[in-house]
């Protein structure tokens, strides 16, 4: 479990297929940029429901499982790994609450959703969740442990 709170927490992110066809994957991506997170893996697919249902297993027994599966599968999504300190919570936070019109503006949901089953963006809401979620959208290899060059870019 070392190395995975702290500093070098890590959280998963997906943009939902309802947020990448409002074309909000450049705006997602900026939010966590400017931040300061860290950006340690991405890739943009079209998920199977059985992947979903193992992504979202806890809610099996709730009346919208099915239709969440269903929309969720039904096109294109970015998924993310980001890092940082305490990222979880704090990306939590940027993402407002699970529906939008409880959200602030200023959250992504809250700027840019409606309804509660299109909210646009996933994140994870613990730190073990996280690690679960990544290592089920994730091969080891896919993730980057990566450093700052101190090589100057300006010239
Ligand atoms: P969150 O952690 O904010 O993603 O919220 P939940 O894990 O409770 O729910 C997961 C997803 O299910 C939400 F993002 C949207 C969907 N959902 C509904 O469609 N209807 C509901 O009443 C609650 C959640």
């Amino acid at each position: 479990k070392t190395g995975w709170t702290g500093i070098n927490e890590r959280t998963f992110i997906a943009v939902k297929p309802d947020g990448v066809q409002r074309r909000l994957v450049g705006e997602i991506i900026r939010r966590f940029e400017r931040k300061g997170f860290k950006l340690v893996g991405m890739k943009f697919l079209q998920a199977s429901e059985e992947q979903l249902r193992q992504h979202y297993w806890e809610l099996r027994e709730r009346p919208f499982y099915k239709g969440l599966v269903k929309y969720m599968s039904s096109g294109p999504i970015v998924v993310m790994a980001w890092q940082g300190l305490d990222v979880v919570k704090t990306a939590r936070k940027m993402l407002g609450e699970t529906n939008p019109a409880d959200s602030l503006p200023g959250t992504i949901r809250g700027d840019y959703g409606v309804e509660v089953s299109r909210n646009v963006i996933h994140g994870s809401d613990s730190v073990e969740n996280a690690q679960r979620e990544i290592s089920l959208w994730f091969k080891e290899h896919e993730l980057i442990c990566w450093e700052e060059s101190n090589e100057l870019w300006i010239y």
